[in-house]
């Protein structure tokens, strides 16, 4: 059960550490060293260390000569540390780890990790008493699970300086449990136990098995009462909740001499064989608890940046919405003149073409076309006009590409500029949906945010309360895609775009279906009166006094691709509809017709401006916008599952240190 939690939560861990770097990098948090900060503390002091099958390691340590060296032989079964005065100081940490386990690099440098530096194999025992990176051998010891390091002596130096002081705190960082030898000359003094409290503090307070180094007349009492007082010097009151047991080993000249082990028996008769505890200890529940405010505290950082993150993703968001509606008023104003004689035309040609047989016979006798109608057209136009389905006029032609030019080029200019700007700034219409979403994600940002940032991302209600302007600063994420921008010449983009212009100038394959479409539903909603209707089939025929018109959008719906809902103001009225077609607004077209009129007309600006919409916004996508909304898209889908992903792991790593 507590193996499997242990998995669960170096599993976890394992995948956080993947991720949270990802995440910061996907959006562009600007949190590198932050970052590489918390990668560390990660990589080295936990995933290191939590890896379920890591062994237990165990450092000797001790006041100098209080035979450290010895116990660590005994423990690994082999004379591989220095003893005694032949010895000298011993400077260096020497890992001993069980035979099998030593080929694998990683584990040498795991257990070392504190060092930063991969334990080198034991080749002369004078390598010890020099200074430098740790040193491991291997042992045969029966111990397959434990790592027992031998620890440089750490007694004061000169002027009350520790020598070896830092490989001493290293050594005790790199250890899951101590061993701490001390001799009846060393059991009262408190530097060396001072020592050790002092270094537990500022890297975790280890457990400990104490080991005292007797002679053999000592009472049980006196050496219990002797390692209670290293005991407290060592943990002070909490003593109990360390010890992980209390053994003596009898002076002996056999062990001095090298003939023979240590050997450590329990103070108290009844307690555990010295072995057989070290066996039994259980190194998930002690990495847990050993590494529990470490492990919270890289959570709590992970848990951070997450919210930072979500704080830039909304930003991401909220810029991305921003570019959209400046490509959107781009795209409008790249099509702005409605090409309203081409379209007419067309729609004419294609509802003569789909009229009942019988309508076209009636047609022909000119028996469809009432006398006040004629009248109202006026004789010349209708005979020069009628049922003129011939080629376009090349002038007319002409003008209207020379139209289309210049909105393209206004349109293109403006977008440009928005798109490399450090600062987006559009108006919206305040009912529009975008606008909701956007002053939604704004509101979402600034009660998350607590850096409590006022200017930005910024919106404005206008005077009359209609109208929104948002400021929103470019996001990190487009950065590079907006020098890629700027260091494109503007002149070629323009060109590019310009080249492919005929596709707006032309009435594509998709309208000519939704053109037949339209006249088809005109039709079908007409009863029989009105198929015969003559107002309306003479109107097709009076084409528009103007070759393009100029219409006015009331919303700010963003042009997207699919379904715009258009709504025209002033521009159909009552008088705008005669001054359209040229005709005197007192022949008195009557209401219904001119309301059906009207109607047509509003669907073909509608059909022509969602197939146009569609094909400006393509070009614009492809040449200036499409890089950045791309990178932008992506990059906020990625971040959004890395995020709820790193909620969902920070959930099992909270359990496991609970
Ligand atoms: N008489 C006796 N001497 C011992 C025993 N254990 C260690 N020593 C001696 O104590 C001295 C210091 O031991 P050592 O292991 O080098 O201590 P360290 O400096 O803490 O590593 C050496 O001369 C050892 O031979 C023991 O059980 N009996
Ligand atoms: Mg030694």
């Amino acid at each position: 059960m507590r193996r499997d939690m242990n998995t669960e939560l170096y599993d976890s861990l394992k995948e956080l550490r993947q991720h949270v770097p990802r995440l910061a990098d996907l959006l562009k948090l600007g949190l590198d060293d932050e970052i590489g900060f918390w990668k560390e503390v990660v990589d080295a002091k936990l995933l290191s260390r939590l890896a379920p099958d890591f062994p237990i390691v165990a450092a000797v340590c001790g006041g100098g000569s209080s035979g450290k060296s010895t116990l660590f032989n005994s423990l690994v079964e082999a004379q591989i540390s220095p003893t005694g005065g032949t010895a000298g100081l011993n400077r260096r940490a020497l890992f001993s780890i069980p035979a099998q386990r030593a080929e694998h690099q990683e584990l040498l440098t795991a257990l070392a990790s504190p060092f930063k530096d991969t334990p080198k194999l034991l080749k002369d025992k004078a390598e010890l008493t020099r200074t430098g990176r740790p040193l491991y051998c291997t042992n045969q010891s029966a111990l397959k699970n434990l790592v027992v390091v031998d620890t440089p002596d750490f007694d004061t130096g000169a002027k009350g300086a520790y020598t070896n002081r830092e490989v001493t705190r290293k050594v005790l960082e790199a250890s899951d449990i101590l061993i701490y030898i001390f001799t009846n000359s060393n059991y009262h003094n408190r530097d060396n136990t001072d020592f050790i409290a002092q270094m537990l503090t500022g890297i975790g307070k280890r457990k400990c098995f104490l080991v005292y180094r007797v002679y053999p007349s000592f009472t049980e009492q006196e050496v219990w009462e002797h390692a209670m007082t290293v005991a407290a010097g060592i943990y002070g009151d909490s003593a109990d909740r360390y010890l992980l047991g209390v053994y003596r080993t009898d002076e002996d000249n056999r062990v001095a001499s090298g003939d023979r082990f240590m050997e450590c028996r329990p103070v108290h008769a009844a307690g555990p064989e010295f072995l057989e505890a070290l066996q039994s200890i259980d190194a998930a529940r002690i990495r847990l608890a050993l590494f529990s405010s470490t492990l919270r505290d890289v959570c709590r950082q992970a848990a951070n940046i997450r919210d930072r993150s979500q704080i830039a993703r909304d930003e991401l968001q909220l810029y991305c919405d921003a570019l959209q509606i400046a490509q959107g008023e781009s795209v409008r104003e790249a099509l702005k003149n409605f090409p309203i004689n081409r379209i007419m035309h067309r729609f004419a040609q294609i509802w003569a073409a789909t009229d009942p047989t019988h309508i076209k016979l009636m047609r022909k006798t000119g028996s469809v076309i009432e006398f006040p109608l004629k009248m109202l057209i006026g004789a010349a136009v209708w005979a020069k006009k009628q049922m003129s389905l011939e080629k376009e006029d090349a002038a007319l032609k002409s003008e209207y590409t020379q139209k289309v030019d210049e909105d393209l080029v206004t349109a293109v200019s403006g977008l440009h500029r928005q798109a490399v700007s450090a600062e987006l700034v559009v108006d919206c219409s305040a009912r529009d949906q975008q606008a909701h979403r956007m002053t939604n994600t704004i509101a979402t940002i600034r009660a998350r945010d607590k850096r409590g940032r006022e200017a930005n991302p910024f919106v404005k209600h206008a005077g009359d309360g209609l109208t929104l302007t948002f400021r929103i600063d470019a996001h990190p994420v487009v950065h590079a895609e907006q020098t890629r921008l700027m260091t494109m010449d503007f002149k070629t983009v323009l060109q590019t775009i310009l080249a492919g212009k005929d596709k707006i100038l032309g009435i594509s394959r998709d309208m000519e279906a939704d053109l037949t479409q339209l006249a088809h539903d005109f039709r079908s909603q007409m009863n029989l009166w009105r198929k015969l209707n003559q107002t309306f089939w003479a109107f097709l025929n009076v084409v528009p006094a103007t070759v393009a018109v100029t219409y006015v959008l009331s919303t700010g719906d963003p042009v997207g691709g699919a379904g715009i809902k258009v709504k025209l103001a002033g521009l159909f009225g009552a008088k705008d509809l005669y001054a359209l077609f040229a005709i005197p607004f007192t022949s008195g077209l009557k209401k219904a017709d001119r309301q059906q009129i009207e109607e047509m007309l509003r669907v073909m600006l509608q059909t022509w401006l969602k197939d146009k919409s569609k094909i400006v916004q393509e070009l614009f996508e492809k040449n200036i916008t499409g890089g950045m909304l791309r990178c932008a898209r992506q990059n906020s889908a990625d971040a959004d599952q890395l995020i709820n992903r790193i909620a969902t792991l920070l959930q099992t790593c909270k359990v496991g240190t609970e």
